[in-house]
């Protein structure tokens, strides 16, 4: 049994698993989407969107797009992780350069804990996209730091603990554009300011191999400590003759180096088959960014965005799903 290591959580959203045999390891909240739309009173969408623990319930971070459609970041909470209010004014940045918390556009963010701080990573415009960071801890005033890379960069996703000493970010190489092209890096940081030591941590892979993650891939969810590796999440995107199609996968990684990828899976282990998944304002994309886990059952629950326009939720098990990369392994 791969065991989970991190905190309980006793009040993680959950569903058992459907009755009839499941082909891949994840299975969809039955009353997705959880989010719609109009999850707040001025979206045109909520997708993309990071959640973690916070107090007796949740908290986030919501990449609402607005109806001029202008994207920035919104903070909700949640008492069971299902039902979110999400405030209707943008999250407040303050921080020491105008230069850096003026804003072009904010989307896909990730939250992480790290010690005594929410971390919030987003793709923050900067004379292009890049990665921007700041810090809260009551989801009320968010501290904006320096972006951590330099344009062009999206998908920036922390590991939750110092490793060997340091901070570690994974993040996507990219252009100004829809980026055809796409492999994870790891940079290595002592204060969270400045970031070196960018190590190749795995690409897309051949059309005949795998072709669902064969232009693309990048981080999702902040990665979930197990006793057998770092357990990643991540999308995949194949280019077919209607564009861009967005699949879940799922690697281990190494513990103490984890840009050494120990296995990872060869088939999707979620797609866009559901109409919410397929139709909408970017058809045929889920897009995970958020993990909630249970270390005493290794209950899983993922948050991902539906077709660019809705929020859905999907459960696993870290056993599951670590049997299922394995028996499928590249
Ligand atoms: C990426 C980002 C994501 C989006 C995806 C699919 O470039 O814009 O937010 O989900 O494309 O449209």
């Amino acid at each position: 049994m791969a065991k989970i290591i991190g905190e309980a959580l006793p009040g993680i959203p959950w569903q058992d698993a459907p009755e009839q045999n499941l082909r891949t390891p994840l299975w969809r909240y039955a009353q997705n989407p959880i989010i719609g739309r109009d999850g707040n009173a001025v979206s045109n969408s909520v997708f993309n969107s990071a959640v973690v623990p916070f107090g007796d319930g949740f908290a986030g971070v919501f990449r609402c797009d607005s109806l001029s459609i202008s994207m920035d970041l919104f903070a909700g909470f949640s008492k069971d992780g299902i039902h979110w209010e999400i405030e209707d004014t943008p999250i407040h940045l303050t921080g020491e350069e105008e230069e850096i918390t003026k804003r072009e556009y904010r989307y896909d963010p990730r939250v992480c804990k790290l010690e005594d701080k929410y971390v919030v990573t987003w793709c923050n415009g900067y004379h292009g996209p890049t990665i921007g960071m700041a810090w809260t801890t009551d989801f009320k005033t968010f501290h904006q730091t320096e972006n951590a890379f330099l344009p062009y960069n999206r998908n920036g996703v922390l590991f939750p603990r110092k490793i060997g000493g340091e901070y570690m970010m994974m993040s996507r190489p990219s252009d100004t554009g829809h980026t055809a092209f796409g492999d994870i890096f790891v940079s290595r940081s002592k204060d969270l300011v400045y970031w070196g030591k960018h190590r190749f941590m795995m690409g897309t892979v051949k059309e005949d191999a795998s072709a669902w993650q064969s232009l693309k891939v990048g981080p999702g969810p902040v990665p979930i400590e197990t006793d057998e590796g770092w357990l990643l999440i991540y999308h995949g995107v194949i280019l077919t003759c209607n564009g861009y199609v967005y699949r879940m996968g799922a690697a281990l990684l190494d513990l103490e180096e984890p840009w050494r990828v120990l296995c990872r899976s060869k088939n999707y282990i979620l797609a866009p088959q559901e109409l919410y998944e397929c139709v909408g304002d970017v058809p045929n994309v889920t897009f995970p960014c958020a993990a909630l886990s249970d270390a005493d059952t290794g209950r899983i629950a993922v948050y991902y965005g539906c077709a660019d326009t809705v929020t859905g939720l999907a459960f696993t098990t870290a056993d599951r799903l670590i049997a299922y990369i394995r028996e499928n392994a590249l």
